[in-house]
């Protein structure tokens, strides 16, 4: 049996998609000594996917890119945590049938707390359409139908949000 796996967390944007990642990534890789992956929207659009947009099909080529990249990783037996926002089902539909054991994490944490939490106030831009297209205000974010485990950050700390992903794992034989 093949136990390499891919955890898809995603969210609006400041949902807590890269705290949760790293926090899941340091105790995978450190306790459990794993071979991990992170993959951040962010981090990814900057090295490998800079001049794709925020329209629908740079998002759609941005997932499909990372999914891509998950499943070369999968096939060198290295795990993947993506943390992307990733707002449209049928590109993580098409993430779930690249890769190999897809476990997807959604973070439900409410677009207002988003808000507050915004330091690069993204947000408030988007609401002056100043950025157009922005997740959550001006480009629709389809709630996942059928995530493994909903997480709203706002109310469960990163420590019991590791240990929740964690206690899935091992559920479904993967650690
Ligand atoms: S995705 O939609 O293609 O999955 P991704 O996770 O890679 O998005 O990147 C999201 C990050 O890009 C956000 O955290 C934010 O910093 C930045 N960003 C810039 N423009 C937008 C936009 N129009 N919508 C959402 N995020 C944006």
């Amino acid at each position: 049996m093949n136990s390499n796996f891919t955890i898809w967390i995603t969210g609006l944007s400041w949902s807590g998609k890269t705290t949760l990642s790293e926090a899941l990534y340091q105790k995978l890789s450190h306790e459990y000594n794993y071979q991990i992956a992170c993959l951040d929207g962010d981090v990814f659009r900057r090295a490998f996917t800079k001049p794709l947009d925020f329209s629908s099909d740079g998002r759609r080529w941005n997932i499909e890119t990372a999914a891509l990249v998950s499943k070369i990783l999968n096939e060198q037996n290295i795990s993947v945590i993506g943390a992307f926002i990733s707002p449209y089902e049928k590109d993580r539909e098409w993430i779930r049938e690249s890769v190999q054991n897809y476990i997807e994490i959604y973070l439900s944490t409410p677009l207002e707390v988003c808000e507050k939490r915004d330091v690069k106030w993204l947000y408030k831009k988007a609401r002056d359409w100043v950025i157009k297209g922005f997740t959550g205000i001006s480009d629709p974010y389809e709630i996942p139908r059928n995530p493994n485990l909903s997480i709203d950050t706002n109310i469960c700390s990163i420590d019991d949000s590791v240990n929740q992903i964690i206690v899935l794992l091992r559920e479904k034989k993967l650690i």
